[in-house]
């Protein structure tokens, strides 16, 4: 049973505020599996806002928070969902663009409850009881900040601190085509709350561990380019992985080594999956939209990134990938 029918425009500010302040009992946050800056960020930022606000909760997510994100102020609150053993009427959904990517955190929802749905993902299907979706902005965190700032929330240093975390992620440290005026005056005014900005960089974009750095080294081996000379891809075998003693997370680490090579159009990463399938990430530069090609092949994403799944062997599935992103190319150069 829910509270309310779902709708396709956007609640308002108020609403989305009052309907958190008016849960007399805890209030569950959850953002997306494999939380990223922008879902800890916005995460961690609604908590610290219940907090002043005097309201309990309780952060939870499937999986455990990347350590880069040790520094973020209120980051020892997330539990994992097993380890939690309540349900929850309010729920607040950060950063998520639909109920799958919330994985095992739906279990401990209430048979009644009222589910709340904060994001900017394109692809949101407004899964939620009550919907605050705003693609256009680059961030949660800064949907949130909005918000914040609309309702007269004070922001203090230490939520300053998650918002521009998140900004600063999902603009890929103010460089992506979402970085906008309104999002460098939000850093600005969150950068007066005094802290470095360097730190929150190193940590997030720019620090990696030994099993990453040993990962580049061993991937960059596998570095193809192909005849166009605009295609770059690495392929990461669970062989590779296994001898790095990096996770699958950190293979990601790879990427900039292939759309950023000079002439480059498409960047690629395979990899190979435990099950044998591989996983694909693809990132282009100025024409292709590898968005169109990763839906061809079951997945999906942003015109500029993409992903998808294929079935093995890696080879196999590298030659299919690869011819259908040199067809794009060659048209996108013509
Ligand atoms: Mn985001």
């Amino acid at each position: 049973m829910v509270k309310r029918v779902a709708v396709t425009a956007n609640n308002t500010y108020q609403e989305i505020m009052s309907a958190v302040l008016n849960e007399p009992d805890q209030v569950l946050v959850v953002c997306h599996v494999s939380p990223d800056g922008d879902a800890v960020g916005a995460a961690l930022s609604m908590a610290h806002f219940l907090e002043q606000a005097g309201k309990s909760f309780t952060v939870v997510n499937d999986d455990p928070v990347p350590s880069r994100y040790d520094f973020m102020p209120g980051v020892e609150r997330f539990q994992r969902t097993d380890s939690v053993d309540r349900q929850f009427r309010t729920i607040v959904a950060v950063d998520c663009a639909d109920l799958k990517r919330l994985g095992a955190t739906t279990q401990l929802f209430a048979d009644s409850h009222l589910l709340i749905n904060i994001d900017h993902h394109e692809t949101n299907n407004r899964y939620g009881h009550m919907n605050l979706v705003q693609a256009e902005a680059s961030a949660t965190c800064l949907v949130l900040y909005r918000m914040f700032h609309a309702s007269g929330i004070a922001v203090d240093r230490n939520m300053a601190i998650l918002l521009y975390t998140g900004i600063l992620f999902d603009t890929g440290g103010f460089r992506y085509n979402n970085t906008t005026p309104e999002i460098h005056h939000a850093a600005a005014d969150l950068l007066s709350r005094g802290f470095e900005p360097f730190m929150i960089a190193d940590r997030v974009l720019e620090s990696m561990t030994r099993e990453q750095v040993e990962l580049v080294r061993l991937g960059l081996s596998t570095l193809r380019i192909h005849d166009s000379g605009r295609i770059a891809y690495v392929v990461v075998s669970q062989e590779l992985l296994r001898t790095s003693g990096a996770s699958d997370d950190d293979t990601e680490v790879l990427l900039p080594y292939t759309r950023s090579l000079s002439g480059i159009e498409v960047g690629m990463l395979f990899r190979e999956r435990p099950d044998g399938s591989v996983k694909v990430s693809l990132r282009s530069r100025d024409r292709v939209d590898v968005a169109s090609i990763a839906l061809r092949f079951g997945g999906g994403g942003h015109v500029r990134a993409a992903g998808c799944n294929l079935d093995g062997p890696i080879e196999q599935a590298v030659e299919h990938l690869v011819t259908a992103v040199a067809e794009a190319v060659t048209s996108a150069f013509s």
